[in-house]
């Protein structure tokens, strides 16, 4: 027992003289450490009979607690003096000039919702936004979507794990169509919005990430038709790829919040390793690539947020801005988007200097 305590008075002696983090670790590996001291005493302890150990357990116990107590308290004390030290040591003078050409650039997905706002903005479109933590009434009752609908199972959805009593389970969006519920019920008819933002889903590969970007537009006036929406999205789509020859291609489909519903696509060729939109993409050497969903607005959907289905009808859409962004820049994985690798933003990336306007173009010069 004595010995005990002399081997702990010195251990917790070194710890309080260590001079530096790496010494300090030293003295935990040597006391606390797998093959550390304490650790062979508390190995004994297994060996004893039951009395004996009743008896010698606490002690050893106590040992290893008073020196994992001082380890901790001896290193935020180093810890605060490096920082201390670091500080000091580290200044920076503001006085002197920036370097000519700025390190920072903005990233494809900003740069391409810029353009998004610019163009649908000179459309009348306002920009609106939602929660990425959403509830699931929001994601999906009120766009259609009851409990036992099966297009909640597509959805592959990130869920918060359920509090009891809780209204509504808690979720993370998986599209930007809830700030279609959340615009109307708060702004009414008649409305034009688009909601650009992240949305996330349990899915991997080339063209899926778990977090992506979607832009929702929704319009909802008196006499809206499907022509209003497939002139809008040609429009858009020219604008954004500054380009006369998109063709686009409408496809029936289905979600639950839209009757009629349509897929849309736009053909493409790969040049290189390069994607270039236009043509059609049932021609030789072209394809189609899928950017979205749209349709005419479900008139249970305006039922469910208050408005007359009678009086007022829309169109809306949900366009993958990520792959937009592939087609328009050339790149050819998404998930090389979220890895923060400085090198691909530097060579993807824009000038924070180059805003998108209709007058100076909204395709940026890389
Ligand atoms: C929807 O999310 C509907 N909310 C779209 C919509 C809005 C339809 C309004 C009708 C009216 P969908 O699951 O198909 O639909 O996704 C839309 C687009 O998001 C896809 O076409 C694709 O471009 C993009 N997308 C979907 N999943 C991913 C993913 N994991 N990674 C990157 N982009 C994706």
């Amino acid at each position: 027992m004595t010995d005990l305590t002399s081997r702990k008075d010195a251990a917790l002696a070194a710890i309080a003289a260590a001079p530096s983090l790496d010494a300090l670790d030293e003295q935990r590996v040597a006391a606390l450490g797998k093959k550390g001291w304490v650790s062979l005493e508390l190995k004994t302890l297994g060996a004893m009979s039951a009395d004996e150990r009743k008896q010698a357990a606490p002690a050893i116990q106590a040992v290893r607690s008073d020196i994992a107590e001082a380890i901790d308290a001896r290193r935020a004390v180093l810890e605060a003096a490096a920082l201390e030290a670091r500080l000091a040591s580290e200044t920076i003078d503001l006085t002197l000039p920036a370097p000519e050409k700025p390190k920072g650039s903005i990233h494809p997905v900003s740069q391409v919702m810029d353009e998004l706002a610019e163009i649908f903005a000179d459309l009348g479109f306002a920009v609106a936004e939602g929660p990425e933590i959403e509830d699931d009434w929001h994601n999906f009752t009120a766009l259609n979507m009851d409990e036992t609908h099966p297009a909640r199972a597509m959805h592959d959805t990130f869920y918060f794990p359920e509090e009891d009593g809780a209204e509504h389970r808690m979720l993370l969006r998986t599209h930007t169509s809830p700030v279609q519920i959340r615009s109307m019920k708060k702004q009414g008819a008649p409305i034009r919005i688009i909601a650009p933002g992240r949305v996330y889903r349990s899915d991997s590969d080339a063209t899926h990430t778990p977090m992506f970007h979607q832009v929702e537009g929704l319009v909802i006036d008196r006499d809206i038709h499907l022509g209003h929406l497939k002139w809008t999205l040609e429009t858009f789509f020219k604008a954004f790829f500054e380009r006369e020859d998109i063709v686009l291609r409408l496809r029936p489909s289905y979600f639950p919040f839209t009757e009629p519903s349509v897929e849309v696509d736009v053909g493409y060729s790969n040049e290189g390793d390069r994607r270039v939109v236009g043509g059609h993409g049932d021609d030789e050497g072209y394809d189609w690539m899928e950017l979205g969903g749209s349709g005419m607005v479900n008139a249970r959907v305006i039922e469910m947020v208050g408005l007359d289905p009678a009086e007022w009808q829309g169109f809306a859409f949900g366009l993958g801005i990520d792959r937009i962004a592939m087609l328009k820049y050339g790149m050819n994985d998404l998930r090389a988007f979220f890895d923060g690798d400085p090198r691909w933003l530097e060579h993807y990336g824009f000038s924070p200097f180059d805003q998108p306007t209709l007058s100076g173009g909204v395709g940026a010069r890389a």
